[in-house]
């Protein structure tokens, strides 16, 4: 398969170096509030599965509608659900990100449902991904699709940092993903939600680092533009910052704010609305 036009070329941009921020959608299920988050920049949506809204058929509405402004649309699934995850690249998601993977069995398994043979078992269904990716040669997506859509597992509990070099080593696992707050409560067993904490974020970057060295990519989560920019120099390539509803709730409270304190509503629309 030639390289992929944007943005089924995720990929080859994360492996090349790139860092990519992508929003979260979990509270809205209309196709066009992703299409706003598309259209004011974002290059790729994960679509939650596990905390949010979605399910298939609201992916199948959204994902062409994120594709058609160049966006890469990602996918996290539900724990344990990886039968959703070959569904999710089905329906046209770049990579899939799947929660709480503790062993290396549970990321082969993951990969199994992610990947085509022989590094998987992902059974044949893309049409709808192909269409999307401009791919009409079945052979050609075959050939490439295993290379183009990326498995991550979540890195986010004690048995998933005791077993992050088996883990690191499962073939066609392209990378991994923190979660920092689920791993904050279990670096403190429970006692505290502490996302940004020195602790959390030390931990993520040395999960980093052993993902690099082993030649896979690094992604997370960030719960603050400052914690986002700590991981990109940690070595995290795509990092999630945004989350829908908290920047619909933030931009209309700024906008209040604004009217407020100076009597000018700074977004009061794009001039077509
Ligand atoms: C976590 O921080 O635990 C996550 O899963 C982010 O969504
Ligand atoms: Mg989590």
């Amino acid at each position: 398969m030639d390289r992929l036009a944007r943005p089924y070329d995720l990929a080859v941009r994360l492996r090349g170096g790139e860092v990519v921020l992508t929003a979260w959608s979990t509270a809205f299920t209309a196709p066009g509030v992703m299409a706003e988050l598309a259209a004011a920049g974002y290059p790729a949506i994960t679509f939650d599965m596990q905390h949010g809204i979605h399910n298939i058929a609201t992916l199948a509405d959204a994902i062409p509608r994120v594709v058609a402004h160049g966006t890469a649309p990602i996918v996290r699934v539900p724990v344990g659900d990886f039968a959703s995850a070959s569904r999710a690249v089905d329906y046209g998601a770049t990579a899939v990100i799947a929660p709480m993977i503790d062993s290396a069995e549970d990321a082969r398994r993951f990969v199994s449902h992610v990947k085509y043979l022989p590094l998987g078992q992902r059974s044949w269904g893309p049409a709808a991904s192909m269409r999307l990716a401009g791919v009409s040669d079945p052979a050609a997506w075959l050939a490439g699709a295993n290379d183009a859509t990326l498995a991550f597992a979540m890195i986010e509990s004690r048995p998933a940092l005791d077993a992050l070099d088996d883990i690191l080593r499962v073939p066609g696992l392209d990378g991994v993903f923190i979660g920092p707050a689920d791993l904050s409560i279990a670096l403190t067993n429970g006692a505290r939600f502490a996302p940004s904490a020195e602790e959390t974020q030390e931990t993520a970057a040395r999960v980093a680092a052993k993902a690099v060295a082993a030649g896979k990519l690094a992604g997370a989560f960030a719960v603050s533009t400052a914690d986002a920019k700590r991981a990109a120099a940690a070595g995290f390539r795509l990092i999630a910052l945004g989350v829908d509803f908290a920047l619909l709730h933030e931009a209309a409270r700024a906008t209040l704010a604004s009217f407020a304190s100076d009597g000018t509503a700074a977004k009061g629309g794009r001039g077509g609305y």
